[in-house]
């Protein structure tokens, strides 16, 4: 497994990504934080593209990205019918990125846990020396700002489970706020990944480590939301369990001999 590398970049390698950027920002009730954060990301310098991927929020967070799109062709919507989970929302907005040919995507959340100002740190890094860039409170200079104590335990315990289950040497594998190389989506197995939700995050991290990806981890100060409220509830918490037993027994012999059983045993 490559030696996980965490970086501080501090100076901008703009003129590399300028142009080529798409960032993912799932909504679900964000009505109070999405003009203010699609003004923040829009602002940046490189031209950085904006696609919003609401999932009908009951609180018209998807007409106010309707007017922000019609306002800036920069900015684009995904409508969804319903609620259907952080991690298809990243799925559709990869596949959306993808076939417009965009060269780095990003991901982060809309309530400005993750600033838009650290962006372009996050981008430079997937831009200059790896191929996953994350955005991580748990490298030297990281911080949480906010959080409760049951949160930054919770948060602490699956990182800590994902390293020693998985072997996973990203220190923030559970991070929103990544940047991709569009290699890298092209290549993880998306259709074996079975989180919907926020587990999704440790997935990718995890398949795209055994790839062989470099992933960098850039430090962030996350802050907690001041607005809206967070979409977490406690299923997460055992989705991301399952999700960890799930990946560390399909690694395992004795689901390869199940696997070999069940091809023998199958009726013809
Ligand atoms: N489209 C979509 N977005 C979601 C869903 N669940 C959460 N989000 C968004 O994903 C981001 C992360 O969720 P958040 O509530 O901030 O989680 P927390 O930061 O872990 O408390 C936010 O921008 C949410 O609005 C979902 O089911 N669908
Ligand atoms: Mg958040």
């Amino acid at each position: 497994m490559l030696d996980n590398c965490f970086l501080m970049v501090e100076t901008t390698a703009v003129t590399l990504w300028s142009g080529k950027v798409l960032t993912i920002v799932p909504t679900y009730n964000e009505r109070e934080n999405l003009p203010r954060l699609a003004a923040e990301i829009r602002a940046l310098p490189g031209n950085i593209h904006l696609l919003i991927v609401d999932d009908n929020s009951p609180d018209g967070t998807g007409a106010i990205a309707d007017a922000l799109a019609a306002s800036d062709p920069g900015i684009r919507v995904l409508h969804r019918p319903g609620k259907l989970g952080l991690g298809t929302a990243y799925k559709a907005g990869f596949d959306d990125g993808l076939a417009r040919g965009y060269q780095f995507l990003c991901t982060m959340d809309a309530d400005f846990s993750h600033s838009p100002q650290s962006l372009p740190a996050v981008i430079d890094l997937a831009a200059t020396r790896c191929d996953l860039a994350v955005g991580s409170r748990y490298v030297p200079g990281g911080r949480v700002v906010g959080w409760t104590l049951p949160r930054r335990t919770i948060s602490f315990v699956a990182n800590r489970l994902a390293r020693i289950f998985l072997g996973v040497s990203t220190r923030d594998c559970t991070a929103g706020f990544r940047c991709y190389r569009r290699a890298v989506l092209e290549t993880i197995p998306f259709d074996t990944i079975f989180s919907t939700g926020y587990s999704f995050l440790i997935e990718t991290a995890f398949y795209c480590e055994r790839a062989g990806f470099r992933i960098g981890e850039t430090p962030i100060t996350f802050v907690n939301r001041t607005e809206g409220s967070s979409k977490i509830s406690e299923v997460e918490i055992f989705k991301a369990m399952y999700t960890l037993l799930r990946l560390r027994t399909s690694a395992l012999p004795w689901e390869r001999i199940a696997g070999l059983y069940r091809r023998i045993a199958r009726p013809r």
